[in-house]
Formats: structure tokens, sequence, C-alpha cells
């Protein structure tokens, strides 16, 4: 496969095959993220991968830190995912009856979270953070349901909600098609922003049911909770009888084979889970204690339900990667290679002069172009995002796929190797030097 050398990038059969796309599906592509609406240009179409390396249709070769948006901890093709999949199946592919290999998933989950006691799967981290939601609800008995700005839980209509005209107001619908009476539901605060929280509670306290965020978060880049933030989302909730729902579709098994709850030191009521989960076939969760967790159909009266939940592959695949996550932990190596990367991209921006702050949690990190620390949507707002675009580019065109928005966090897997850091860290001197 050629790879690719700046300036000579051919990636033709990508366009023609994005021309036919959009013919066919909205903005050609099955999810925003992947039009590269936020750095212009075409998307580049994946023929195949393996390990940390991705191959698109023109035979161009990219490292790839988008990991599939998190999934792909393990690298692509993983020979134990794989073999677990060619065994599944051999066996058939859905049944829409129960199988072992849900309880071997369900005990994994159990086993590597703290507090989940028992879990749902289902097919996707969207459908856990909504069935969550409604889950807490039933559970308080209360509407009102409190999420930060930057934070993204899947496009579940009371999470598509922007903050109202001040932070206080109840929130305002974020997309066409999502109600007002969905909206007035929904309180949109600043992650970080302890004050804000608790004038909420002293003034919503006994109509919350549950407060969601993301643990460490990555929507908006990685964005780390202050220590008192934390204390206060735990204290503020238990005082009031609100849950308080851990997105850990994106941390969980990421940052710690237990989450980002582990490494924060928090106890949540209900956890949401997906990407790694699945191995990178479709799966997400949702579990807590028993007493919750067993207000769910049929042990208890919330309704929640799909068709290939627990689908064999997909546990199949999801075995297989949790396997690998406790049997042969990579979190060292992990640690390991993303403290070198990110450390190599700071010196990259300093040396070209170029404003910039980087954030890293383990194996997800982010550099921002911005030079202060961010720690909220107001300051993540702020940051030069065509300038991100073109750093997005020139990176591409040296064989570094990033995430093709400031907005996310890059991925380092187990298939990476301080070769693929240094040479990622090369480029980024290069690029740097022409912006
Ligand atoms: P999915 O429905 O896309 O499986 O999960 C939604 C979701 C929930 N919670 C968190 C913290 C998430 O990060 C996500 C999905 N993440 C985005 C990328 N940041 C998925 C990419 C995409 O939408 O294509």
């Amino acid at each position: 496969m050629s790879e690719l050398i700046s300036g000579s990038t051919s990636r033709q059969l990508s366009q023609a095959a994005f021309e036919r796309a959009q013919r066919l599906m909205p903005g050609g592509v099955n999810s925003p993220a992947r039009a590269f609406g936020a750095v212009g240009g075409t998307p580049v179409f994946i023929d195949h991968a393996e390990g940390a390396t991705l191959f698109d249709v023109d035979g161009n070769q990219y490292l790839d830190y988008i990991a599939s948006w998190g999934p792909m901890i393990l690298g692509h093709r993983h020979p134990a995912v794989v073999e677990a999949l060619e065994k599944a199946i051999a066996r058939g592919t859905s049944y829409g009856a129960p199988t072992e290999a849900e309880n071997e998933l369900a005990e994994r989950i159990i086993d590597a979270v703290n507090s989940i006691e028992k879990v749902r799967l289902v097919n996707s981290g969207t459908e856990a953070t909504m069935s969550a939601i409604r889950l807490a609800r039933a559970f308080t008995g209360r509407d009102l349901l409190i999420k930060f700005a930057g934070n993204y839980h899947g496009h579940v209509d009371s999470l598509l909600v922007a903050a109202g005209s001040s932070a206080a107001t109840l929130g305002v619908p974020s997309s066409p098609g999502v109600t007002v009476g969905t909206s007035q539901d929904t309180l949109v605060l600043e992650y970080n922003d302890v004050e804000g929280l608790r004038n909420a509670f002293a003034e919503h306290s006994q109509k919350i049911a549950a407060v969601v965020f993301e643990p460490v978060v990555g929507n908006m880049g990685v964005v780390r909770p202050s220590q008192e933030f934390c204390q206060s989302l735990e204290t503020l909730t238990k005082a009031s009888g609100a849950l308080l729902i851990c997105d850990e579709v994106m941390t969980g098994f990421r940052v710690a084979y237990g989450g980002a709850q582990h490494l924060l030191g928090i106890q949540p009521d209900l956890t949401t889970l997906g990407k790694i989960v699945g191995g990178g076939l479709p799966v997400g969760a949702y579990g807590g204690r028993v007493e919750i967790m067993d207000r769910v159909l049929p042990a208890g009266d919330v309704f929640q339900a799909g068709t290939l939940s627990g689908n064999p592959l997909a546990t199949a695949a999801g075995c297989a990667t949790l396997r690998i996550l406790k049997d042969e932990p990579p979190y060292e190596l992990l640690e390991r290679l993303s403290a070198r990367l990110a450390a190599g991209l700071q010196n990259a921006a300093e040396r070209a002069g170029v404003a910039h702050t980087v954030a890293r949690v383990g194996s997800m990190l982010t550099l921002f172009f911005y030079s202060e620390s961010i720690v909220d949507w107001r300051s993540a707002s702020k940051c030069d995002t065509k300038r991100f675009a073109k750093f997005f580019w020139g990176m591409m065109d040296r064989g570094i796929y990033l995430p093709c928005s400031q907005y996310e966090a890059m991925f380092v897997s187990a298939a990476h190797s301080e070769e693929d850091v240094d040479r990622t860290i090369a480029a980024a001197v290069e690029v740097m030097g022409e912006l």
C-alpha cells in the first residue's frame, strides 16, 4: 500500500464514493461526526484496517487515532476478537432468545465496574443513556434532568438541549424535532461549575430525577472534572434523592478497567457503557444497584426492549475484548505511549509558537488550539477551530488520521508502537511549522 507523503494525496476513489453516498444517505454518512464537517474536504472511505492502521479505498494508509470513536482499544482485528467472531458466526448470528454469551458479558461488566450490580445490554450508547434516564425518572418519580454543556450522551431527545438564555433557565431544543415540552424538563449547566450546580439543587431539589455527566469529557475534547465538582455531584444528588448517572460510554474500560469512576473514586447510581464493551460491534449497556435495575421490565415495570440487544456476534466481540483487558491489561503501555504522544504534541506546538493546551486522561487526549486550560464549554468554544482544521489535513496528508473535530478525543490503542508515536510527533512538528 502506498504511504501518503505530503502533497501527494490521491483520494479520487473516496471522492467518487462520497459523491455516490451523498445521493443515497443524508450528507453521505450514517453518522454526522464522520462527514468532516468541522474540517472541510471529503471524508476518506476505509477499505480495511489492521492493528493501528487504516487503509482507504485509494490505497493510502493512516495511523489511526480515531479508533472508531473509541471502541478499538486493542487495535483493529485483534486475533482474539477475530477468533471469537469466527466461532460465533459458525453457530449463527441472532436468535431473539437468551444466550450464555450475554451472561458472560454481563458478568465481565459487573466484575469490572464497582457500582454495577445488575446490567442491561442494549445496542448503542444512545440507547443506554436514554434507558438510564427513563429508569431514573421512574425510580425517583421525578421529571427534571440536569446535564452539562459540552457533554454528549447520544441523540436522546431529552439531551439534545442547549442552555436557555441563562444557565439557570430550563433548556431549549438544540435540534429541530425536539419538542419544547421535552426540553423544559432538562436543565443545562456548565461543567465544573460547582456554584451553578449548588444553585440548581437549591432551586429545583425535589424535582430533580437525575444528573447525567461525562466523568472525563471526551465530547468537547478531553476535559477533566475538578475534585470539588465530583464531590458536589455525589453529595448533592444523594442529599436530594436524585440519581447520579455516570456516562462512561467513552471512558468505560478506556481510562481504566473500572472506568473513570474508578480513577475518580466516585460511586454513581447508574452507569452507561458502549463502544469498548462491544469490541467494535454494536453494544451499549446500563447498570447500577439491584434496587434500581430491578425496576426494568420484566423484573419491574419500566419498559425497555431491543431485538438485537445482547446479539451473539456483538457479545462475542465484547467478551473477547474485555477478557484481554482483564487478563493482559494494556493500561501501562497505553499510559506510556499516550504520555509520550502528549508531550511530543505539546513540544511541537511550543517550538512553532502555536497557542495550544494539551489535555489527557489515560489513552484519550486532545490538542486544543487555545492557550488557556479548558475546563468547560465556555473555554472550549474559544478554540481556533480553523487552525485545528489546517492541522488535521496536514496530518492526514502525512498519513496520520486524527478525529475530524477539535471537540473530540484522540485515542491511542494497544496496537500503536513507540515508532508510531514518534512518527506522529515528527509529522506534527512539520505541520505546526506550516500553521
Ligand atoms: P452511540 O449512540 O454513538 O453509540 O453513543 C452515544 C454516546 C454516548 N455517550 C458518550 C459519552 C459518547 O461519546 C457517545 C458517542 N460518542 C460519539 C463521538 N464522540 C460517537 C461518534 C458518532 O456520533 O458518530
